[in-house]
């Protein structure tokens, strides 16, 4: 008899911290155990106990083509043959390196890593290496993985001085980050004004995707392009989730601002540990071993890894891919809007190209702290009443969900149906 979730969470917290690799999959914020992937295909996860689900996680974004993609099974299938891992240059990597400069808009040169963490951590060091300052700007909501520099939160003190956000991170590398609220153009224009000069780099989600699905106001990335030129400051896109995603160039493309430095994970690797950074050809010569900013990495340009995230690109380049999948997350977030609206629930959704957040409250956020100003108990009563109804949510209302080319007509009416008896039940409450 093969073990249950139950069995496996049991297992897992007495040789895991949380009986997790990674936080959120410990479903702390909505309560309840999590439930362990058996396999996954298309839209679908199944459970170890044969449970299946329409999954709007999909791995946190890179399965945007779906799970078990054949062609990227394929893909990967045939390069492990030749061997896993070299530790010397192999063709694929220059093969993902050309895809992605000719993909993202401003994209001349560029660095594979592992994580998303390992390409933001990257090129905050290049950008303070680069300009010889120190200080960054980030925003509250924003995640751009676990490096210290970013595990701050706002802080008192004009310049918003940071302030560790967990233990380990030092006082005095918290006290470099500022941070500012997001969408606030008059904060962005008072840091600036103070210390427009120590800034090295400011970096954001162009979209934000980490704290709920939050959507940048009408010209808020042109003005932040604009004091970064103004005072000599590099801007930073972090498309980690948004690039590949929002349009086949990321959010540069949809909302035309260039960022003078990109990172990149998630559908790059195609399920696969990829991450990646990079820029104008000027900056990143500066890295090792062109340039004096060190930076490294053991399976770095993985070739399995290159293989999969090559396949996964090669399908969100075929004709008609963003367009069939923003008009599917748009029939989802409409779909639930309208169910909620049958039971009088209070709801709202975000939305952009294969990205959505989920609202309880009158209307999406457009701000951290209107992500934070939502009826939690009712997103944790929605998130098990769906997931009982066979829809896996993202386990926590400060998360977007992720729609992939693989969820069709059918799986977005199974959804809508789940929610009518979800929000029926909410309403009852
Ligand atoms: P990773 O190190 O987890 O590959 O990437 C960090 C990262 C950087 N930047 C952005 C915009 C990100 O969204 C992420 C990671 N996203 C989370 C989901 N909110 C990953 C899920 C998790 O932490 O398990």
């Amino acid at each position: 008899m093969p073990a249950s979730s139950h069995e496996l969470f049991a297992r897992a917290q007495q040789r895991m911290p949380g009986g997790v690799n990674s936080p959120v999959r410990a479903f702390r914020s909505v309560g309840g155990e999590p439930f362990f992937a058996a396999r996954a295909s298309g839209p679908w996860l199944w459970d170890v106990e044969g449970r299946r689900y329409v999954d709007y996680v999909g791995s946190w974004g890179p399965m945007i083509v779906g799970h078990a993609h054949p062609e990227v099974l394929r893909a990967v299938r045939e390069t492990m043959e030749h061997g896993l891992s070299f530790g010397v240059p192999n063709p694929l990597e220059v093969e993902m390196a050309e895809t992605l400069c000719a993909m993202v808009p401003g994209l001349e040169m560029v660095r594979m890593v592992n994580s998303g963490t390992e390409a933001t951590l990257s090129a905050i060091r290049l950008a303070r290496g680069a300009t010889g300052r120190t200080r960054i700007v980030k925003f509250e909501g924003c995640y751009h993985g676990h490096g210290d520099s970013f595990l701050v939160k706002a802080g008192s003190g004009a310049l918003t001085l940071g302030v560790p956000d967990s233990p380990g991170v030092p006082r005095a590398l918290a006290d470099l980050t500022s941070t500012l609220p997001y969408n606030d153009f008059e904060a962005a224009e008072r840091l600036f004004e103070e210390a427009g000069d120590e800034v090295a780099a400011l970096i954001v989600e162009p979209i934000v995707g980490n704290a709920n699905c939050i959507l940048p106001a009408e010209g808020y990335l042109q003005h932040l392009r604009t004091l970064c030129d103004r005072h000599g400051a590099l801007l930073i896109f972090d498309e980690v989730m948004t690039g590949f995603r929002v349009a086949p160039g990321g959010a540069q493309e949809r909302y035309g601002v260039r960022a003078d430095l990109c990172t990149f994970g998630k559908i790059i690797g195609g399920g696969m540990p990829v991450g990646a950074y990079g820029g104008r050809a000027e900056l990143m010569r500066q890295v090792a071993p062109s340039g004096p900013v060190y930076q490294a990495g053991t399976l770095s340009g993985n070739p399995v890894a290159m293989a999969a995230g090559l396949a996964t690109l090669r399908l969100i380049r075929e004709p008609g891919f963003h367009p069939r999948l923003e008009a599917a997350t748009g029939r989802l977030c409409d779909g639930l809007e309208q169910a909620a609206r049958e039971h009088g629930v209070t709801f709202s959704t975000s939305r952009t190209c294969g990205m959505f957040g989920l609202y309880f409250r009158a209307r999406p956020a457009t701000s951290f702290r209107e992500a934070t100003d939502i009826d939690h108990d009712a997103f944790r009563r929605f998130f098990h009443a769906m997931l009982e109804r066979g829809v896996y949510l993202a386990p926590s209302a400060f998360e977007a969900g992720f729609v992939s080319a693989a969820h069709g007509e059918e799986e977005i009416a199974f959804t809508v149906e789940a929610a009518r008896q979800a929000f029926a039940l909410l309403a009852r409450s």
